[in-house]
């Protein structure tokens, strides 16, 4: 029984360990970039309020809430909770949302946002940052209230420590150019599969040793 016992402990640590590094490589960046603690953790140059016209933002359930001819549905994240919704500015370069991030030297990572347009006229182009170094650009769709998901990888270099994560709007209209966020994430890409095999076979391969150890002892 005892050594029944010890001949599973080497597969139950090398899972626990497996799950533990699985949700350190997964773990986002990104604070509040659900929204769910409402209306913190990031800078802006807009003012709240999207009913009142350009340059406003809303931390909300449900654009149609602020706006009398805005889409209304729920957020990306439960269809209940937070989105940021944005009646984009006219001037150039203001930000939208920014936020800095903590990054580790040559290292993998993901950014991942998903994009919804409440008003179907002349939608969003919207550019994402990392540092000051371009991620990419999306154009948002004109279909109101479809929650897209858009992700770019990139890798820190040399650059380590805080890093502005930065969201600009270029399309610069005011009939139209409606849009909202959620779920903005930067994780570490995970390691490739083998990686994860060679790590757990070093798991096991110690834990057995300690287990024929015990077996001995007892
Ligand atoms: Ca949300
Ligand atoms: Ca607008």
């Amino acid at each position: 029984m005892c050594k029944f016992l010890l001949a599973l402990i080497p597969r139950i640590v090398s899972l626990l360990v497996l799950l533990f590094l699985s949700s350190v490589a997964n773990a986002n960046l990104v604070l509040n970039g659900d929204f769910e603690n409402g209306d913190q953790n990031f800078i802006t140059d807009y003012t709240l309020g999207i009913g009142a016209g350009v340059q406003r933002y809303n931390v909300t359930t449900d654009p149609r809430l602020h706006h009398g001819s805005a889409a209304s549905y729920g957020d990306h994240t439960s269809g209940a909770g937070n989105m940021i919704a944005f009646n984009a500015a006219t001037a150039a370069n203001q930000l939208v949302w920014g936020q800095e991030i903590s990054l580790a030297a040559n290292t993998s990572y993901k950014f991942s946002v998903w994009v919804s347009s409440w008003y179907p006229l002349r939608p969003a182009n919207i550019k994402f940052n990392i540092g000051g170094i371009s991620l990419g650009s999306v154009v948002a769709s004109s279909d109101t209230g479809i929650w897209e998901q858009y992700s770019f990888a990139f890798n820190s270099g040399a650059t380590s420590g805080p890093s502005l994560l930065s969201i600009v709007d270029t399309t610069r209209v005011s009939i139209g150019d409606d849009f909202a966020l959620d779920d903005i994430s930067v994780s570490t890409v995970p390691l490739p599969a083998a990686a994860w095999l060679f790590l757990s076979s070093l798991v096991i391969f110690r834990f057995k040793k300690m287990a024929i150890a015990l077996g001995n002892f007892f």
